[in-house]
């Protein structure tokens, strides 16, 4: 049944794609859901100055340039909760710009219906 080509097969080749948009202060989504050992690539883009995303336990530590879209691929191996924030500064409420990033076990995911 392996040999079986599945018309699925190419589409989970590719990473699944995770848009975050970052404007002063805040992220949107302001939560995203991973699952533990599932590669995705992020798109971050800016809506309005340069904004950084960093979060230090994912290895994630890059600028958002308003204009272009900065991609990186992402593969987490250890499920939690992890804080980011931007760590570039863009103004009065840089401080409390911040987004949460949740790495789920793939049980979890699976028992949710993915
Ligand atoms: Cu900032």
């Amino acid at each position: 049944m392996l040999a079986v080509a599945s018309p699925w097969a190419a589409a989970q080749d590719e990473p699944r794609v995770v848009v975050i948009t970052a404007r002063r202060f805040e992220f949107s989504p302001r939560e995203i859901t991973l699952v533990k050992g599932e590669t995705v690539r992020l798109q971050l883009k800016s809506e309005d100055v340069t904004h950084g995303l960093f979060v230090r336990p994912l290895g994630i530590d890059t600028d958002i340039v308003p204009g272009r879209v900065t991609e990186l691929t992402l593969t987490p191996l250890k499920a939690g909760s992890y804080r980011a924030i931007c760590d570039h500064f863009c103004g009065a409420g840089h401080g409390g710009m911040k987004m949460t990033i949740v790495v789920e076990e793939p049980a979890a995911s699976a028992a949710a219906g993915k």
